[in-house]
């Protein structure tokens, strides 16, 4: 199985959010997913999650040979060890871990739809991923993410707040 560069997103909304995006960061780490580039932390108005307070959301690269389901499972089970719950659709989650990206694999499953359906409308993803993977491009447009990120519209509030070993 060759080796492809992947992208994760984490957002936190609920607890000691820099305390859950470290310990999800530990845990992949743990489980062979090191990250190869990490953004910036950015505080991030929520977007259709009505219940839960504003997140920290950020981005970071992965370069690993697994299958996206078996990435996916790991994902799951950090997010389950950093005590998520899922009461309700997009309710508040002490720790979101989500693939994003797997080279060029295209998925449309259930549980699993690679290139993530919905970021590239979101600029809490696009904004973190825009410093690690500027010039990676949306296969279904061919912009590139910054090129994207730059025409995002919305006026969800994002703003960075800086690395996440100094927030
Ligand atoms: N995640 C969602 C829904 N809404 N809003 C922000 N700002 N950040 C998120 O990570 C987020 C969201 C579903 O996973
Ligand atoms: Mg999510
Ligand atoms: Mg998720």
């Amino acid at each position: 199985m060759a080796f492809m560069e992947g992208f994760i997103g984490l957002g936190s909304n609920l607890g000691r959010r820099s305390r859950y995006l470290r310990a999800g960061l530990e845990g992949l780490r743990r489980r062979g997913l090191e990250p190869l580039a990490e953004s910036s932390v950015w505080e991030t108005e929520p977007v259709e999650a009505p219940k839960g307070g504003w997140f920290w959301n950020m981005a970071i690269k992965i370069d690993d040979p697994r299958p996206p389901e078996e990435i996916l499972a790991i994902l799951l089970e950090v997010e389950r060890d950093n005590g998520r719950v899922r009461a309700e659709p997009n309710g508040p989650r002490t720790l979101d871990l989500d693939l994003l990206l797997l080279g060029d694999r295209e998925v449309d499953g259930p549980e699993l739809q690679l290139p993530h359906p919905r970021m590239w409308g979101r600029r809490f993803v696009l904004e973190p991923l825009a410093e690690i993977a500027p010039d990676l491009k949306n296969p279904n447009t061919g912009r590139t993410v910054d090129q994207e990120r730059r025409s995002v519209g919305g006026s969800a509030i994002v703003r960075k707040l800086g690395r996440l070993a100094s927030c």
